[in-house]
């Protein structure tokens, strides 16, 4: 059902003041971009529709043991038949752009050929959005890896990136004048180390060599997608979305603060240094001590091709310590505020990175924030649901992001995560990320007091022009 707000102005701007940046903050201009997220193993559910093909998120929600609950992804939010209701929820938002992403299993089988029921989806779903005035986000990769691509060894096998290739050719072909922006990864850092290194995450293996050759794979499949991207479809923006977050360390001695480095070492410089710097930080390699991934000659010019902007996913910081001459462990600190998924509430993390990325790649595109958000443990009373700690939550990060554009960080828009409540991976559904409450029983949507809030200061701003 389609949001309804205060006709009152007093009402709707009492409303809007819960989310939204400071005044006179840059955020507010009407050119910056402001919109929310998705992604399709999250929410599409119809796992076995129209020709879709089993993806590594399957079989690893099959494998007891692995998903809370042994929860799935075969429904999720219904959405594969319920986006026009979900388009129009999205409108009544006010959004500017909505950012989800295409399922690899649903558009393309073993052999390289198009599934065109798959790809018509995401035509409908495009098509949908435009007519109702937003634009298109897209990311090609966000985790559901065709099962028989793992099947012949997955981001261990070099020529993942080369057929990761070709699927950004083929639906930059299909969907070209579509989209206006592509995200070849999201999180590649998830992608290949909880993947792939430590095994909280499909396909599942816990080996540190996989996780840094799966990491140096997916970013050579980023590099050789993006030529198909810009000659398919010259008018959209081609980037990649990265997980990012500071570290801090637990005092100020020389140990706690070389701890905080090797974090940022491992946690931003890893998939940050090779794309905008064309080389993987000389701390990792140190640490991984023949772990290191093979690379061949060329393939980091590859990966550090040019991108025409950034995507930042940022959630939270990390306190460490030192427990060696190189190795850390994280500080629990008691006290803080958290969320329920036990991260902690530390906006000020974001402006910090942000300018220290400022500071640390001259070359730095301009940065989209695609994820900021959080989880709680909300229930519809009444018929709403009052989040007030996300609402809380969203103001300070925009004020935060304010602070670090004001200081000459060039961000150019805010994808709030997510739409609405949805598979949370290992998880499953019981931490809501939405600021649409989703039953999953009966697929009701209850959009949360923030949903109402961020439409009202939308609303306030496309009033001001
Ligand atoms: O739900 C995820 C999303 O898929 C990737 N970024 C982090 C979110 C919250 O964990």
């Amino acid at each position: 059902m389609p949001l309804t707000l205060p006709v009152d102005p007093h009402a709707l701007a009492a409303l809007a003041e819960l989310v939204s940046p400071p005044a006179g903050s840059p955020m507010r201009r009407r050119d910056f971009v402001f919109g929310v997220g998705t992604s399709s193993y999250q929410i599409e559910g119809a796992a076995h529709e129209d020709g879709r093909l089993p993806s590594i998120w399957d079989s690893f929600c099959a494998t007891p043991g692995k998903v809370a609950r042994g929860e799935n992804g075969e429904v999720a939010c219904d959405h594969y038949h319920r986006w026009p209701q979900d388009l129009d929820l999205l409108e009544s938002l006010g959004v500017d752009a909505y950012r989800f992403s295409i399922a690899w299993p649903r558009v393309m089988d073993e052999q390289g050929r198009p599934n065109s029921r798959g790809i018509d989806f995401y035509k409908r779903l495009l098509d949908g959005l435009a007519e109702r005035g937003m634009r298109a986000f897209v990311t090609l990769y966000h985790w559901d890896l065709p099962q028989w691509m793992e099947d012949r060894g997955g981001w261990l096998n070099r020529e993942t990136a080369y057929r990761f290739a070709d699927y950004a050719d083929l639906m930059s072909r299909e969907l070209r004048g579509r989209v206006a922006a592509w995200a070849t990864h999201n999180e590649p850092w998830c992608a290949a180390y909880l993947g792939y290194g430590n095994g909280h995450h499909a396909p599942g293996h816990n080996v540190t060599r996989w996780g840094t050759q799966a990491m140096h794979h997916l970013l050579l499949g980023h590099g050789l997608a993006l030529p198909a991207l810009r000659a398919n479809d010259p008018a959209a923006q081609v980037g990649i979305v990265a997980n990012v977050g500071p570290g801090y360390p637990d005092t100020e001695t020389e140990e706690d603060r070389h701890a905080a480095d090797l974090y940022d070492a491992y946690q931003n410089r890893w998939v940050l240094d090779p794309l905008l710097k064309g080389e993987y930080p000389a701390a990792l390699w140190k640490l991984w001590k023949g772990s290191e991934p093979l690379v061949l000659p060329g393939d980091m010019e590859t990966i550090a091709r040019p991108i025409d902007y950034l995507g930042l996913n940022y959630y939270s910081r990390a306190v460490v310590r030192a427990t060696g001459e190189d190795s850390f462990e994280w500080v629990h600190r008691p006290g803080v505020e958290r969320t329920t998924m036990d991260w902690e509430v530390h906006p000020q993390g974001l402006q910090d990175i942000l300018e220290a990325f400022k500071q640390r790649y001259p070359d730095l595109p301009p940065i989209h924030i695609t994820e900021n958000g959080m989880s709680s443990a909300d229930q519809v009373l009444g018929g709403q649901v009052e989040d007030a700690q996300r609402q809380s939550y969203l103001k300070r990060h925009f004020a935060a992001c304010s602070r670090a554009m004001a200081n000459g960080v060039d961000v150019r828009g805010y994808f709030i995560w997510s739409l609405m409540d949805n598979f949370e991976w290992a998880f499953g559904y019981e931490r809501r990320f939405g600021i649409v409450h989703v039953d999953f029983g009966t697929q009701r949507r209850t959009p949360k007091r923030s949903a109402l809030a961020y439409a009202a200061f939308l609303r306030q701003r496309a009033a001001a022009g």
